[in-house]
């Protein structure tokens, strides 16, 4: 038998060195141990010898055959505990890692004006309550003493949605509704902000969106005046917009509040900025609620966000809020 297992064996070891992959690896595997080996070969070769040679060779072979089987088999047992090291290097998730500054983005303007809102309310007792956009006649009108006569409900520009009787349902014109709610399902005090969309058929220009935020505080409880009403006020504008900042009421109309204000903030020019409006409760909205205006009394107060936004970011156009254009909003 013309094959020297000391060499077959020294052979594979070093070309089962070489192979760096488990395809080279099986490679090496079909070249040692396949039908077109040394070793078979070799095996072909035992017929032709004697009984007790055929053996003493066949036994050689098998344990040749079963030392380059282990040899070739540590071989691939490395290799492949190499890949899979390399795989999962390659696949790792570093769960902890963070984007620069520049590449994080940031709320929207007018989250950032909400959140701020609502924590300065926050931080003077109130809570945040909200409701459904989608609203009936009750909620968005009626109960804010606003019937189907009164000539106000027309000024709200309102976007009706086809369901049930015509204008019964309407997308809410502001989120008054947010705040009958709250005191048709919980006595008083109360003290809210209702922060939220609105909407109104106005057509978007420079100055106007149809769906726009409203941010509206009701405060109900024993006693309470007009004064409290403008302390309240004041004590708002000193802690948003800074210290230094004035604030006024002008007497206006509103049919859910009497008597109804409008109120204005200084300017560092000594000008008046005109920021929303405000009153008491309305005792016919408070009796609409279930509240005996004998024993309590409210008032309440109503702004937009996304025109608070054009004013801090000194916006010329209210429409670049929902432009979306990232180019934009990126800059603040
Ligand atoms: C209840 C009772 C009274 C909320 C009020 C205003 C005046 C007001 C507007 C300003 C600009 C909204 O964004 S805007 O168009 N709001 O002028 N809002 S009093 O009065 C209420 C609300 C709820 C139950």
């Amino acid at each position: 038998m013309d094959l020297n297992p000391q060499d077959l064996l020294a052979e594979a070891a070093a070309a089962a060195d070489a192979a760096t992959t488990l395809d080279q690896i099986q490679a090496v595997t079909g070249q040692f141990l396949g039908k077109k080996g040394q070793l078979s070969e070799a095996k072909k070769q035992l017929g032709a010898l004697d009984p007790e040679a055929r053996k003493a060779a066949g036994q050689e072979l098998n344990e040749t055959r079963q030392r380059l089987q282990d040899l070739l088999d540590a071989r691939r047992l490395v290799l492949q505990s190499a890949e899979r090291a390399a795989q999962l290097e390659g696949e790792r998730l570093d769960l902890t890692e963070r984007l620069t500054e520049l590449q994080r983005g940031h709320l929207h303007l007018v989250t950032q004006a909400r959140d701020r809102l609502e924590d300065v309310f926050v931080g003077m007792g109130y809570h945040v309550a909200e409701g459904p956009e989608v609203e009936t006649a009750w909620y968005n009108f009626e109960a804010l003493n606003i019937p189907e006569w009164h000539p106000a409900r027309g000024s709200f520009d309102t976007i009706f949605v086809e369901m049930g009787e015509p204008e019964s349902v309407m997308l809410r014109s502001h989120t008054s509704p947010v705040q009958i709610r709250t005191m048709e399902n919980q006595e008083p005090p109360i003290y809210i902000v209702a922060p939220g969309r609105t909407f109104r058929t106005d057509t978007a220009d420079a100055t106007h969106l149809p769906a726009f935020n409203q941010i509206e505080g009701l405060v109900v409880d024993r006693g309470v005046t007009m004064g409290d009403l403008a302390g309240t006020i004041d004590a708002f504008v000193k802690a948003f917009f800074g210290g230094e900042v004035k604030s006024r009421l002008r007497p206006s109309y509103f049919p859910f509040t009497e008597p109804s204000a409008e109120f204005d903030i200084s300017r560092a020019d000594g000008s008046w900025l005109e920021l929303g409006g405000c009153g008491m409760v309305h005792p016919n909205v408070l009796r609409n609620c279930g509240i005996d205006p004998d024993i309590w009394q409210g008032f309440a107060f109503g702004f937009g966000i996304d025109r608070l936004a054009v004013m801090r970011y000194q916006l010329d156009d209210i429409r670049e809020l929902v432009n979306n254009d990232v180019r934009f909003l990126r800059q603040f």
